[in-house]
């Protein structure tokens, strides 16, 4: 039986926005959790920290703080294949976000001297989950960037999973967060790891306790109940934050050189992370539907997650059939995907043709996974559409464009009477005079100081 519905726009130019898959989210509800969650941190500190550990992780915890001990030991057990790979993909990153530096500038306007100077955040704090699957790699893909930007401190919260080296639940819990996490944040150095999720992390990261210092930023993805608190902080101007990462969401452009089981396969693949993902496959060929259903037939059934992935694919997986490539380009643009790949002739041609993408990737060879996993680009990216305004987390996220302007005795007297216009016709005659006085012989009262 079919899993993916299909939306017909052959012959249809209008806009498809509202009919293309978006997941469905209750926030109402969610939002008077969330509200209590951050007054209880917000009035009694770490003793909320450890109520909320206790209700929502199962887990009494002393100390809020994971040791450097086990930080170092998380890392020492490390298995070393695990270790080369998080080594290859934290130097990808870094090299990709050096280059994402946004760079300072200086220059002269009839003389006159302005720019930017880039100021990395003082402290930031970095959200990683443990849900339905636990991030090692979003270790990397937060704390990088931040560090690349040259923030002072980072502090690390992730909720104790007891989840040991995989994401695998086991029988025995440590009372520890993912070891693999752990010891990812120990080879990046990061400064502070404390084992606190949800919202209730986020509240600590943005009022400070005594185990979690106050942080200016705080970034990462997160369910529901953490972005809620992310924008909710964020919205009093507590915490600076980055953009909405809601549930993951994949569109493939496909013509007649696309390979089914390929195709198939990068649904399914981000389909693993929840029942909340949308993939989107937007092809020219309708004969292509066929064979790419069979593959899922053949590879849904067994895959591990197959449950998740049932439910991802059958409420929002999607078949866009299109005319052309110029549609599908329309199309693709319109849904603005968080992950865009591009499975045509030409495929680098019609990649630079959509204008709107958390991250584009290209051509048959280039799974999502691989950014995923460290190719470089960031996985932190835009949701929900929100590619058409914003990109994802990246070094400038943590930086802080600071103007400056420098005017001599000569260039404000040039300037002055177009102050001076403006500010009388805003009725603000004390901006004007802040210029003028300047021009005025000093009062006998000054000079005799
Ligand atoms: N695809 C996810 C990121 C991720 N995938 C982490 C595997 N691990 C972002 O939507
Ligand atoms: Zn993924």
């Amino acid at each position: 039986m079919a899993r993916l519905s299909v939306l017909d726009l052959r012959g249809d130019r209008s806009d498809p926005r509202d009919r293309l898959p978006r997941p469905r989210t209750d926030l109402a509800a969610a939002r008077e959790a969330v509200d209590a969650t951050l007054g209880a941190v917000r009035d009694r500190g770490d003793a909320a920290l450890r109520e909320l550990t206790a209700r929502f992780d199962g887990q009494d915890v002393d100390d809020l703080v994971v040791p450097r001990e086990v930080l170092h030991e998380s890392l020492e057990r490390l298995d070393p294949r695990l270790r080369a790979a998080l080594e290859r993909s934290i130097a990808q990153v870094r090299w990709y976000h050096e280059r994402c530096r946004p760079l300072d500038w200086e220059d002269h306007l009839d003389g006159v001297r302005m720019g930017v100077w880039h100021r990395p955040v003082s402290r930031a704090g970095v959200y990683v989950p443990g849900g339905k699957a636990v991030y090692p790699s979003t270790v990397i893909m937060t704390v990088v960037p931040a560090q690349v930007a040259g923030v002072d401190e980072i502090v690390l919260c992730t909720p104790p999973t007891g989840t040991g080296f995989t994401g695998i639940t086991s029988g025995e819990h440590d009372g520890w967060p993912n070891r693999t996490i752990l010891a990812t944040a120990a080879l990046l150095g990061v400064d502070r790891v404390v084992r606190v999720g949800g919202a209730q992390a986020v509240a600590a990261m943005a009022y400070g306790t005594d185990a979690v210092p106050a942080c200016d930023m705080v970034v990462g993805p997160g369910n529901l109940y953490v972005s809620l608190a992310k924008q909710q902080l964020a919205a009093q101007g507590l915490i600076g934050i980055d953009g909405y990462a809601g549930p993951t969401e994949v569109a493939i452009v496909a013509d007649h050189t696309a390979d089914p089981r390929i195709v198939a396969a990068d649904l399914v693949g981000q389909a693993e992370h929840d029942e909340l993902v949308v993939a989107l496959l937007i092809t020219t060929e309708a004969a292509l539907v066929d064979p790419v259903e069979a593959a899922l037939e053949r590879e849904v059934p067994r895959a591990r997650h197959a449950e998740r992935i049932e439910t991802a694919l059958r409420n929002q997986g999607t078949v866009a059939l299109v005319d052309d490539l110029d549609q599908a380009v329309a199309v693709a643009e319109a849904f603005a995907a968080e992950h865009l790949e591009i499975h045509t002739e030409d495929a680098g041609k019609v990649a630079e043709r959509v204008r709107y993408a958390g991250t584009t990737f290209i051509g048959p060879w280039t799974p999502v996974s691989v950014g995923d996993y460290g190719a470089g680009p960031n996985h932190t990216l835009p949701t929900s559409g929100t590619a058409r305004f914003t990109g994802g987390l990246t070094t400038s996220s943590f930086l802080v464009p600071v103007n400056y302007v420098e005017y001599t005795e000569e260039q404000l007297r040039d300037f002055a009477d177009a102050v001076g216009a403006l500010a009388h016709s805003e009725d603000l005659p004390a901006h004007a005079r802040a210029v003028d006085v300047r021009f005025e012989p000093p009062l006998a009262e000054d000079r005799s100081r």
